[in-house]
């Protein structure tokens, strides 16, 4: 498989509704795709990095130049003999993971398209219907918050994850908890709180959540460890997990007994895996988080929730939660019992809407071996 360009551009989408977490809130997103031209065959990817560096210090503009300066210059003109042959090409460079998941994620779909095989199998996949959350931002108040629940879990969502900060935590999980008693419910702090809060934290035990989700600082693996000792919730690990290495010592030293895994922030499909085989063999089970991705991200997050040890509802939702109109043809639906049925068409499964893509486009490089 011959990398001969890869074109980089930037869409503008506008969000259906705000969204809000602990870090700030977004309207409206830009968002980097990817495009790899192998003999033929086209490979579509999407850089989760964000409009700013807030969730990671990674941002659309760094992700931008890392890719044209120094990742696709070590691609083009090379012949691969797979997706996961990139993950080691890029590896000269420190970090940019989410800039080298678009390239490495991109070569995966020109494989799957190339061989004739959907992207699942060809990542190992097995499941053929997958499990749905939602990630229900921070509102203006608690009555839009209890609204926004009632919707997704009349449109069958499996689990409702909201997010928490100091000040929006135990009175809208309180609020949650006595109208729903029974329903999956978790929350995300991101990265919000520190150690010396931890007798506020031990009170979100009375909510019975399935996690929380990054409690503390996004680079920490210790203090949770330290904090998970001290509550009967677990811990779910988001920010923290870079990559398989911390994965495993996050689960060593039980910092968390659930991970959440994003193909983006662990730096592409390969390294996904390798997290997921880490907690399958330490019997912690995994699931799928989201970017707010438009629908060539979230394709790619459905394949990858096949793999076996995705056993958790993911932050995986329909287009329409997000998109008046999505750039993939079907947009993702989702059942009323909460599940995505996964086809078995080659590649995603999903084809890329170059028309409306092209109108959504505000810049565009396209960059060929020998520059
Ligand atoms: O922490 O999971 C997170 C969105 C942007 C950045 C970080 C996170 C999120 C979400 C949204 O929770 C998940 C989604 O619906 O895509
Ligand atoms: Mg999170």
């Amino acid at each position: 498989m011959k990398v001969e360009a890869i074109t980089l551009r930037e869409i503008h989408m506008p969000l259906v509704q705000f969204f809000e977490t602990s870090f700030g809130r977004t309207y409206d997103r830009r968002i980097l795709l990817v495009t790899a031209h192998c003999e033929g065959v086209n490979g579509w990817a999407e850089c989760v990095a964000g409009e700013d560096p807030f969730y990671s210090s990674e941002w659309i503009e760094t992700a931008w130049l890392t890719i044209e300066h120094y990742l696709a210059p070590a691609l083009l003109g090379q012949e691969l003999t797979s997706g996961a042959d990139t993950c080691t090409r890029l590896a000269r460079v420190r970090a940019h993971r989410m800039a080298k998941a678009a390239l490495e994620n991109a070569l995966w779909d020109a494989e799957a398209k190339q061989k004739q095989l959907p992207l699942w199998k060809l990542l190992g996949g097995t499941r053929r219907e997958i499990p749905c959350g939602v990630s229900i931002g921070i509102k203006d108040t608690v009555g839009q918050l209890l609204d926004a629940v009632a919707t997704e879990l009349s449109a069958g969502y499996q689990r409702i994850k909201v997010k928490v900060k100091p000040g929006w935590d135990v009175n809208i999980l309180q609020q949650i908890r006595s109208r729903w008693p029974e329903i999956m419910l978790s929350c995300d702090g991101n990265s919000a709180y520190t150690l010396n809060q931890s007798n506020h934290l031990r009170d979100f035990d009375r909510f019975n959540l399935l996690m929380i989700e990054q409690p503390l600082w996004n680079d920490d693996i210790y203090f949770h460890a330290q904090l998970q000792k001290q509550l009967k919730t677990a811990i779910c690990l988001d920010e923290s997990i870079r990559n398989a290495r911390d994965a495993t010592q996050a689960v060593e030293t039980r910092a968390c007994r659930i991970v959440n895994i994003k193909v983006g922030r662990v730096g592409g499909f390969s390294e996904a895996i390798r997290v997921h085989d880490v907690c399958q063999a330490n019997n912690v089970p995994v699931w799928c988080g989201g970017m707010l991705e438009s629908g060539i991200g979230r394709a790619h997050n459905i394949a990858l929730s096949t793999l076996q040890n995705f056993t958790l509802p993911g932050d995986v939702s329909a287009s329409k939660r997000y998109w008046n109109e999505d750039v993939i043809e079907p947009e993702v639906e989702v059942s009323a019992q909460g599940t995505i049925r996964i086809s078995d068409e080659p590649g995603t499964g999903y084809r890329v809407r170059e028309d409306l893509i092209e109108k959504l486009t505000v810049r565009k490089k396209t960059l060929g071996a020998g520059g």
